[in-house]
């Protein structure tokens, strides 16, 4: 059993919390307790948080696509670094990033990541004798590290909106309907090892995926998440409505049944009536203000978002640094640099707004990799967080300053577990050397 002097509940902090956790799950709470002979006992406890949307891969780049080419830089030209980068690699190679990806991600506090999987096939583009040749290495990862899974094959079919032809870079991403049903098949296969993975589907976007297709595919989630990019980018915008007249979040909502197992990921460019009809629908905006920073995105227009009731969760995306804190503390910046304000994620006078944020991304990420209930309480899986007491950044707070201090100042985390086993102690995640070394060596290789 766990005992922390204080924890982060549903309801808000409690002092004396013990935890009790069976098969993976949180089987009692106790608050004002004492700790009993046996109990293991640490300072502060929040729940582990979603990660809605990775490409493990591209943490193999991160830092290599930050010199200026030779004429304007932008998302576009860096696509193409990234192709390049993911033109070498094998399956090995993925499984060895994504674990080092994976470990990172639970040293930081996310405990469940949404894997949106695009990788599928050698680099001639010819499938594996195994379709699901690098969901299952992704697998390996997932069951290496510890992280919950949810993996996200991706349905990749076209360079651009109209069924343009996809180009070169894009080979290894393709499957047709008839080949995709397989893919869908063998993703479940491979994740069947793992003790609490879940499967969803993940049209790439508007751009890469035509209407009939789209239609198709969506019945293959089967009950499960459907994650899409949507909106990131202007071009990306402007190429939609020269396409079909509306917008691609518009074009969405007014096509697809999108809902609550739905997650829109970026969103990034909507008009206030897109804000606001994609808040009613109940799906989730997956937001990576950390990637949409570096690939110079835009601003999430969060403020009309969430007044209208909008759900979101935060994603690492690019993996270029992993972090939720980060991320947390980079979508409140954002808006404070573009409204020129302070404390501007909503919450009522006198809140925390690092509470604010923390709460709407559980909530949020939960629902977006098909979880049920999230947080420290009874029936959830047993994904937990200490927080280091003894780094000085969190001298003197308790209750919400705690959270505040973890996301703009930067206190560190001591152990999390995982379905109720202790995967990172002092920071240190019990892989890590391994892990490390592995990736170590692949990416000198791959980058020779
Ligand atoms: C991806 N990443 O799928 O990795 C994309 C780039 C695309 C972001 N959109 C490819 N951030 O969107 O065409
Ligand atoms: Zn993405």
């Amino acid at each position: 059993m766990l005992w922390f002097e204080s924890a982060l509940l549903p309801r808000g902090w409690a002092r004396g919390v013990r935890v009790e956790m069976r098969e993976g799950r949180i089987a009692r709470v106790e608050t004002d307790a004492q700790p009993r002979t046996g109990d293991e006992r640490h300072a502060i406890a929040i729940p582990g948080l979603a990660n809605v949307h990775s490409h493990a891969f591209q943490r193999g780049m991160a830092g290599l696509a930050e010199t200026r080419g030779p004429a304007h830089d932008d998302f576009w030209t860096w696509r193409e670094v990234m192709y390049r980068f993911l033109d070498r690699l094998t399956p090995d190679d993925v499984e060895a990033i994504a674990a080092l990806a994976y470990v990172e991600m639970l040293e930081r506090g996310f405990t469940r990541v949404g894997e949106f999987h695009y990788l599928h096939h050698d680099p001639s583009g010819v499938p594996y004798a195994d379709i699901g040749e690098t969901a299952a290495h992704i697998a390996t990862a997932a069951q290496e590290t510890g992280i919950g899974l949810t993996l996200l094959p991706v349905f990749y079919a076209h360079g651009n909106f109209g069924g343009a032809p996809p180009n070169a870079g894009q080979r290894r991403f393709l499957s047709d309907v008839d080949s995709f049903g397989r893919l869908v098949e063998a993703s479940r296969r491979a994740i069947a090892r793992l003790p609490d993975a879940n499967l969803g589907v993940a049209p790439h976007s508007l751009r890469a995926v035509a209407p009939d297709e789209l239609a198709e595919i969506l019945p293959l989630a089967n009950g499960g998440s459907v994650h899409i990019h949507a909106a990131e980018q202007t071009k990306e915008v402007e190429d939609c409505v020269a396409w079909c007249g509306a917008r691609p979040v518009e074009w969405l909502l007014d096509h697809a049944q999108v809902g609550r197992s739905w997650c829109l990921v970026h969103a990034t460019h909507m008009t206030m009536q897109e804000t606001s009809r994609f808040a009613a629908s109940g799906a989730v905006a997956g937001l990576c203000p950390v990637t949409e920073a570096n690939l110079g995105d835009g601003v999430f227009p969060a403020e009309d978002y969430l007044t209208a009731g909008g759900r979101y969760g935060i994603g690492t995306d690019s993996n270029v640094h992993i972090s939720p804190a980060e991320e947390l503390r980079m979508l409140e910046y954002a808006q404070r640099l573009s409204r020129r304000a302070r404390n501007l994620w909503p919450s009522a006078e006198g809140q925390s707004t690092g509470r604010a944020l923390f709460d709407g991304a559980l909530a949020g990420g939960a629902q977006a990799l098909g979880q049920e209930i999230a947080g420290v309480r009874t029936g959830a899986s047993a994904d937990l967080v200490s927080l280091d007491a003894n780094d000085p950044a969190l001298a003197g707070r308790s209750g919400d300053a705690i959270l505040d201090s973890w996301i703009f100042a930067g206190a560190a985390i001591d152990c999390v577990w995982r379905r109720g086993e202790k995967l990172v102690s002092a920071g240190r995640h019990r892989a890590r050397d391994a892990v490390a070394a592995s990736y170590r060596c692949t990416i000198e290789r791959v980058l020779a």
